[in-house]
């Protein structure tokens, strides 16, 4: 059945602040509550694709937001056609630069796009991609952050019960390596050997000691270490993943597929996880995807759950999801888990709607 083209009316942003169930302490910062910038990309067809992004700093949504607001401008009236919005978008920013804020803000316009498009394909966004909503199988990385390692214990076992997951994340960094090594044993003492258990470093170390963390780690029976140095150091985690046997993880930083290209090419790290929000929303991840496959590199996703899902239906060497339940508060309907695996919603788009109560009770000024 022939759709009628979509085109673009408006966009609609508003921030939220929105506390966590378990606040998120790394190395190099501490998060309380999650601030998200949700948007409402309206077409002049009557349907309305919405996804939000995830701010890092109280600021952020303030700081998105207007780049939004600059693209909705350039392509009001055109045809919801994410490729070539993606471009015109890029276009139009390119004095500004392709990476940082721009692609972040082309990201979620993308997104929503793209939940415009599925929504009126009536298809689930992994189905109009042309995957399925098998389930995807995703890890717990909700809080196991830098706390009082006597409390880690039974956070891992709350975490794992959540959901029936296979898999949990600690973060690292402690001032002294023998306390991240107590750290993990306590975790590892009562998860037992069958939950993998990846350590995330949050770019907190610099070469020489992410190697010798790193060796100190191989003995320890990590699944991964993710970030260990500043995200833009190549050398510098080329380095550390020929002297560490662990798998080293790295992406959540790739500004866009070339960024990926690079940490391939420079063999900057085993496995990537691009995040949806910076490597250039659901456009840029099909592109990263095809060069995972290409290299034979497992890839994971990071954060953005709801719509991370449907990526991971249609991307070759899909890895892990991950699971943060930090927008739930303020949707309609939250990615369901069950048995370590994420639930596709069997619904037109992504699935993300709004709990307008929660959102107006969380809501912050833009
Ligand atoms: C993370 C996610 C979101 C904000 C800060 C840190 C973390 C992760 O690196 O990978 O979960
Ligand atoms: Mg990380």
């Amino acid at each position: 059945m022939a759709q009628p083209t979509l085109t673009l009316k408006d966009i609609k942003l508003r921030a939220v602040s929105v506390p966590l169930r378990r606040p998120l302490v790394t190395r190099v910062v501490t998060i309380e509550r999650a601030p998200l910038l949700l948007i409402d990309l309206e077409t002049e067809q009557g349907i309305t694709g919405r996804a939000y992004l995830f701010g890092y700093l109280p600021q952020g949504p303030v700081y998105m937001a207007p780049l939004l607001c600059g693209i909705a401008d350039m392509c009001r009236g055109d045809a919801l056609a994410p490729v070539d919005l993606f471009a015109k978008a890029r276009k139009g920013l390119t004095l500004m630069g392709h990476e940082g804020l721009s692609l972040l803000a082309i990201s979620g316009f993308d997104m929503a796009c793209w939940d415009a498009l599925a929504q009126a394909a009536g298809q689930p966004l992994a189905v109009m991609l042309g995957g399925t909503t098998d389930p995807i199988p995703a890890y717990n990385s909700n809080g196991l952050g830098l706390m009082d390692p006597s409390a880690l214990a039974d956070e891992a076992l709350a975490l794992i019960d959540e959901g029936g997951f296979k898999m949990i994340k600690l973060r690292l960094g402690r001032e002294r390596l023998a306390d991240d090594i107590a750290a993990v044993r306590n975790v590892r003492a009562a998860i037992g050997d069958d939950v993998l258990l990846p350590v995330d470093f949050n770019q907190g170390l610099d070469v020489e000691e992410a190697v010798r963390r790193g060796r100190a780690l191989d003995d320890e029976g990590i699944y991964w270490i993710e970030e260990p140095i500043v995200y833009d150091d190549l050398i510098g985690n080329a380095r550390i993943t020929a002297e560490v046997a662990t798998p080293i993880q790295v992406g959540e930083n790739f500004y866009g597929p070339k960024d990926m290209a690079r940490s391939l090419e420079a063999g900057a790290c085993d496995w990537v996880m691009p995040d949806a929000e910076r490597i250039g929303g659901v456009t840029g991840w099909l592109r990263a995807a095809a060069l995972a496959e290409t290299a034979g590199i497992r890839m994971s996703s990071h954060i953005l759950p709801e719509v991370s899902a449907h990526l991971m239906a249609v991307t070759p060497t899909a890895h892990w999801l991950e699971y943060v339940d930090w927008a739930n508060p303020i949707l309609a309907e939250s990615l369901k888990i069950e048995n370590g695996h994420a639930l596709l919603p069997n619904v037109p788009g992504t699935g993300i709607s709004w709990n307008e109560a929660a959102v107006e009770k969380y809501q912050v000024d833009l």
